[in-house]
């Protein structure tokens, strides 16, 4: 009896988890940027949260992709998610495409978005001007598959980085529209926007962000990078013609290399500051190298430890999209119900 009571507890408290969604297209080489903007928060949330994590591979079509590289690129990024300690027991781990209701709820959310919404994002725009050969509706549909991802899963919480705000801003405005519409149907999720790494810029341009399907190489480094590729990227950023290692927004390259060993050296900017106060460049950019290094080594290793064993990558995909399947056909129905369609008998 007492046992019972213990358990009926433990599942409330399992139950109360409020809900976390986050994802990353596996549009190529994952940069630390998206490390640090997003799987190394969700490292910590995933203790706390009920975690759903995405590889939002339907996203990733959006911008045109050699498929053989786009399967080697969801496997690689299923095995980093791994090796960076998402534990697939504590969380839902799945491809976006392995559950259909993303899709669908993506048609229904349609016809509650607007297209002057869409043409106003930034990341579209952005989108547009370096694919112009390929301005396809999927890429100003984006959004609103964002929105059916988090919807599906009535998520609380979206940690992101600062890039995707005003998509995770429209995701919000749908739900509310949705719900006033229709009756309440979906919870309307929250951002959760870390306040230091949340934006990484490029090492070539500090104007932008650190992009993993930026043409020139030398502007992000991979999580795969070797140490000897690391170390000449960092020496090649672009710094200013001061010698002084400080943030400010008058030194945004050198800020953007405070955020970045900062975040691999486990240690604040101010204390990085100090650090290198009167130690000058040639002395700070080998020592970011040696900080992301030591985070990356051990990463990679087993990261191919783990690309080898495909027969235990396949069962955390297979387990991951149940789970997941689950939950979103369970608002999917409820979406449809809402909506007046005659159910399936
Ligand atoms: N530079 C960055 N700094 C901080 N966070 C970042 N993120 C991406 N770049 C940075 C965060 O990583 C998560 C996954 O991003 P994504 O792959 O879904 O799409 P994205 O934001 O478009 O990332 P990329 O690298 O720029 O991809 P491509 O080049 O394919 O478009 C998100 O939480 C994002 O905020």
């Amino acid at each position: 009896m007492a046992e019972k009571t213990v358990l009926n507890q433990t599942e409330e408290k399992q139950e109360k988890k409020k809900v976390l969604f986050s994802g990353i297209q596996p549009s190529g080489k994952i940069t630390i940027g998206n490390y640090v903007g997003a799987i190394k928060n969700w490292l910590t949330l995933q203790e706390d949260y009920d975690s759903i994590f995405c590889i939002v591979d339907l996203h990733a079509i959006t911008v045109a992709q050699e498929p053989s590289e786009l399967r080697a690129n969801t496997w690689n990024l299923l095995a980093l998610y791994l090796a960076c300690g998402l534990n697939p027991e504590k969380s839902t781990i799945f491809v976006q495409s392995h559950v259909p209701c993303h899709a669908e709820l993506a048609w229904a959310l349609n016809t509650v978005t607007y297209v002057g919404e869409l043409n106003r994002m930034t990341q579209f725009k952005d989108k547009c001007a370096r694919h112009a050969d390929n301005i396809n509706m999927g890429l100003m549909d984006y959004p609103v598959l964002m929105a059916s991802d988090i919807l599906l899963y009535q998520t609380d919480l979206v940690p992101v980085g600062a890039d995707q705000k005003q998509h995770l801003e429209l995701s919000r405005d749908i739900a509310q529209r949705f719900n006033s519409r229709y009756g309440t149907t979906f919870v309307v999720p929250e951002p959760y926007i870390a306040k230091h790494g949340s934006r990484i810029m490029s090492l070539q341009d500090a104007g932008a962000k650190m992009s993993k399907s930026d043409e020139n190489e030398n502007a992000f480094i991979s999580m795969t990078d070797t140490p000897d590729e690391i170390r000449r990227k960092f020496k090649r950023a672009v710094t200013d013609s001061d010698t002084r290692v400080r943030f400010g927004d008058d030194k945004p390259e050198i800020s953007n290399l405070l955020t970045i060993y900062s975040a691999f050296a486990g240690c604040t900017v101010q204390e990085a500051e100090k650090e290198f106060e009167g130690a000058g460049y040639g002395v700070f950019k080998p020592r970011i190298a040696d900080a992301v290094i030591a985070v990356l080594e051990p990463i990679q290793k087993e990261q191919k430890r783990l690309l080898a064993d495909k027969a235990y990558l396949n069962t955390v995909l297979a387990e991951g999209a149940e789970k997941a399947y689950y939950r979103a056909r369970r608002t999917l129905t409820k979406v449809y119900k809402k909506l007046g369609f005659v159910p399936r008998a």
